[in-house]
């Protein structure tokens, strides 16, 4: 009870516990001096319904309000356009994904019909992906690449999450085609900016697109489904290397909301099992890795495996677990393409190098792709990054 009372008061701001003192005030003189029962307890319970509200809505310093400007655009547009369109960057992660279904939470509550569009590669969230596919309430809502850009119009509008680089988006047709485009990302603006969006928010403070889209939900006081909880907190955890990284009291806050909310932790986990073929290619590649320079590690990721973008961003993350490295860079090549992942303690900025060769990112997590170079190429290149980076903070 002590523990209780401590932690609600511990949230209030200072006009909230002025209040709850003068309410107690209130109370005491009342009952003293108060000479009927009914005005007495009749004043008491619009105290206390006027001390619920206040402290739900406005005294309560919860951390994962946003700024009302984005929240309001957002809403604003949701309800003046008339069907919403929900997109996500080019190979779906938990992040982009789980970002779309809160926005779509977000729709439904406002009433208004959106789809969440699909591109061709869906492989890193299909278990994600497949749960809300069985689950009838969601029939019509998702759809391809193809549908999506033959039936938006100018009435429809797009939300873009979790990118905002026009190489990575799914569709530009679909931006293209449409009355008007929202971006929503927490990634550092990077080299290529996305031209025909109406409204860009950047929010590089929160540790995901999860993160930003959970603390929209929460300040229109929309609480997603459980399933769509459950995507939020997959994609934060992904973001946060399972709450390892940038995971400051809001992260966690967030991820308290998204349980209320119904979200299970132990199944999101379960979202992230591997297969076989990628855990050989991940491992290869943590044994293959070399020490470059001032914790730098290097390594390449050699599988045949059409995700082999997946093994490669595992094998980064896997790589900072061990002593003395502050940042990895595994690259891998698939279908011509060189990728690239880079992943930091947060010591070494990975963004800043990886922008040096036009990749992008954040402080700890970055990547970059690279078409008919061969990987050597490519290895020199990061390395003469990594170079310039070290003289430059040095
Ligand atoms: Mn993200």
């Amino acid at each position: 009870m002590k523990c209780t009372f401590k932690y609600l008061f511990g949230e209030l701001k200072i006009a909230g516990r002025i209040f709850i003192f003068v309410m107690a005030l209130f109370i005491i003189i009342s009952s003293v001096f108060m000479p009927s029962i009914i005005i007495f307890a009749l004043i008491s319970a619009l105290f206390a319904a006027a001390a619920a509200f206040l402290i739900l809505n406005v005294l309560s310093s919860k951390k994962y309000s946003v700024e009302p400007e984005m929240t309001k655009e957002i809403v604003k547009s949701i309800k003046h356009f008339k069907c919403v369109y929900l997109m996500g960057h080019k190979r779906a992660d938990f992040d982009s994904f789980g970002a779309c279904a809160g926005l779509y939470a977000l729709c439904r509550a406002l009433g208004k019909e959106s789809h969440i569009i699909m591109g061709a590669d869906i492989f890193a969230v299909k278990d994600i992906y497949d749960k809300f596919a069985v689950n009838k309430e969601y029939d019509g809502v998702f759809v391809t690449t193809a549908q999506a850009e033959k039936n938006i119009n100018s009435q429809c509008l797009v939300i873009l999450c979790d990118t905002h680089a026009a190489s990575l988006v799914e569709s530009s047709v679909v931006i293209e085609k449409s009355g008007k485009t929202i971006v929503l990302d927490h990634h550092k603006e990077s080299g290529c900016p996305l031209e025909g969006a109406e409204k860009v928010f950047i929010k590089t403070y929160f540790s995901s697109s999860c993160e930003l889209v959970s603390a929209i939900l929460c300040s229109c006081m929309v609480n997603p489904s459980p399933l769509e909880a459950e995507a939020l907190l997959a994609g934060m955890m992904v973001d946060t290397r399972n709450f390892g990284m940038n995971s400051g009291e809001h992260v966690f806050s967030t991820a308290a909301y998204l349980c209320r909310c119904g979200a299970d932790s132990v199944a999101a986990r379960m979202l992230f099992k591997s297969t076989m073929a990628l855990e050989r290619a991940k491992a290869n590649a943590v044994e293959s890795s070399k020490m470059y320079k001032k914790g730098v590690i290097f390594s390449l990721c050699e599988s045949n495996h059409k995700n082999v973008y997946l093994a490669c961003a595992r094998a980064a993350d896997e790589l900072l677990d061990i002593k003395g490295v502050e940042a990895s860079v595994v690259m891998c090549r698939y279908a011509g393409t060189v990728y690239v992942s880079a992943r930091s303690n947060g010591r070494i900025d990975v963004e800043v190098i990886l922008k040096k060769v036009g990749g992008g990112g954040h402080i700890t997590m970055a990547g970059a792709q690279f078409e008919n170079k061969d990987i050597q190429t490519v290895e020199a290149l990061l390395k003469k990054a990594v170079d310039e980076y070290l003289t430059e903070v040095n």
